[in-house]
């Protein structure tokens, strides 16, 4: 009967595949202007269950890291963060002036509306990974100065 045993184990499998439990937001990155071969994306994560992202990528850019800004003697500085964590339930929000994503080495400029792929490595507390793709638009300035309802404030008839 193996022929059966084979369809139990496949009916079974959905069970095992583990989905990714993470709501992106908001995804966007900054468009570079000339000789600029650096920028920065931004996004709410949110977890259903603890994880941490361990790894960054694109495909667009050579390195890839995840910053945070801090303050040295009045300056503003970033620095790379080895591990970002999400706790569940809870928004973590990567946005300028913050936490980011950086990307460097850009493999071409980023003009605004253009869609850049980002791979989120997400580790889980028990050590298991998975990979989440956020999709971030490039765009000047979103939610929050006006651009993002530009289109109806400047709506005269
Ligand atoms: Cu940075």
């Amino acid at each position: 009967m193996k022929s059966l045993f084979l369809t139990v184990l496949l009916a079974a499998a959905p069970a095992f595949a583990q989905s990714v439990t993470v709501d992106v937001k908001d995804a966007w990155a900054r468009p570079t202007v000339s000789q600029q071969s650096a920028t920065g994306a931004y996004m709410k994560l949110t977890a259903a269950s603890p994880l941490k992202v361990v790894e960054v990528s694109s495909p667009a850019a050579g390195i890839v890291e995840i910053h945070e800004m801090f303050m040295d003697k009045d300056v503003m500085k970033m620095r790379a963060v080895q591990a970002l964590s999400l706790p569940a339930g809870q928004a973590v929000e990567l946005k300028p002036g913050g936490l980011h994503v950086m990307l460097m080495d850009l493999k071409a400029p980023v003009k605004a509306g253009d869609v850049l792929p980002i791979n989120l490595t997400l580790e889980s507390p028990d050590g298991k990974r998975q990979n989440l793709e956020v999709k971030a638009r490039a765009m000047a300035m979103p939610a929050g100065h006006g651009s993002a309802h530009g289109g109806q404030a400047g709506h005269k008839h």
